[in-house]
């Protein structure tokens, strides 16, 4: 079986009942998400052994995160212990023309102010066959930044495939902080995930006017900086998502991606959003998927955009979805509502 690494914070996540607001709800929903770890979840409903690599504060909320983890399949033996405190996020969910808000709670989490030394990445990576990461880890701190650093030089020791998905957080760091550090990292990556506004607040290559004309994306513009961001970072795949939004709602979504040869613009979906939280990750998870099954680029693509819609379905941040339910819907009508 697979062996597929992630590395990250898991957070209590909060969110308001249905559609409440903030200030009118007067309970929280409870679950538990992250990045990376809704990633990890992806591929172990996928069949894979995946393992969330994290540090957790002994007590009963950080034991929760575990034990949420375990519960869909995701190993936990590489998750360490201690620390002060479980990161917390707040969502307000968005609906019709009212967006979604986030509030964070996490200063100071366990994985934050994690050391490298804590970690034993040889015995992590040795026997690995892809690592994944994003860029939310490195802009928790400068020390979650280094941690990520020597968890990405331990993974190519390994000759393990990485995998990197931009996933810009305004609320974290400064685009240009952004830029400094991750435009580094980069050189360990193989395989670049992101959507719209991550490759430029992230990398700073903007994909030019990505308005809907006439109906149909203007994806020239992607082709165009997925070209420049191979040539520069020597990826092996540059890939973004795509959202046409029709309403906070009502989303198109599909994806594309180049191989530097070939740029694919995959099948689109019209989905109804029940939580678009983790919709990236699901994708980015199902992307990896098709890749390590030995599919071919668009296919893998195509895979990650079908999987990544089924998620838009379920609430919360995990998607619990199979390879057949995935097969399923590529196997149905493309332009069907979800
Ligand atoms: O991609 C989904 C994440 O944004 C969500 O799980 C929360 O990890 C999170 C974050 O840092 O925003």
């Amino acid at each position: 079986m697979k062996k597929v690494v992630t590395l990250g914070e898991i957070m209590l996540r909060l969110s308001t009942p249905g559609y409440e607001r903030f200030i009118q709800a007067d309970s929280f929903d409870v679950v538990y998400g992250g990045g990376e770890a809704n990633v990890a979840v992806s591929l172990a409903n996928f069949g894979y052994d995946a393992y969330f690599v994290s540090k957790l504060p002994k007590n009963e909320i950080g034991q929760a995160a575990i034990n949420h983890l375990r519960r869909f399949g995701v190993s936990t033996d590489y998750i360490v212990r201690g620390g002060e405190r479980v990161g917390i996020y707040y969502l307000e969910s968005g609906a019709s023309m009212r967006p979604s808000k986030v509030v964070y709670d996490r200063a100071h989490s366990s994985i934050s102010e994690a050391e490298a030394s804590d970690f034993d990445f040889d015995a992590i990576f040795k026997d690995a066959d892809w690592f994944h990461f994003s860029g939310i880890t490195p802009a928790l701190s400068e020390k979650a930044a280094y941690l990520t650093e020597e968890a990405l030089k331990a993974a190519k020791k390994h000759g393990v495939t990485v995998s990197v998905d931009l996933n810009y957080r305004k609320n974290l760091w400064s685009s240009e902080r952004a830029k400094e550090v991750m435009t580094h990292l980069m050189q360990y990556v193989d395989v670049c995930i992101g959507n719209e506004e991550d490759a430029e607040k992230v990398l700073g290559f903007k994909p030019g006017e990505t308005d809907v004309t006439s109906g149909e994306l203007e994806l020239a513009g992607y082709r165009n900086i997925f070209e420049q961001m191979k040539e520069r970072f020597g990826f092996k795949y540059v890939i973004s998502s795509l959202r046409e939004s029709y309403s906070a709602s009502d989303n198109g979504w599909s994806a594309c991606a180049y191989d530097g040869n070939e740029f694919y613009h995959s099948r689109k979906y019209d989905i109804r959003i029940v939580d678009r939280v983790g919709g990236g990750d699901s994708f980015a998870a199902g992307v990896i998927y098709g890749l390590l099954e030995g599919k071919d680029f668009k296919d893998a693509l195509d895979f990650g955009v079908a999987a990544s819609a089924l998620k838009h379905t379920i609430n919360g941040d995990f998607n619990m979805v199979t390879v057949s339910e995935v097969e399923n819907l590529l196997k149905g009508d493309a332009s069907g509502r979800v």
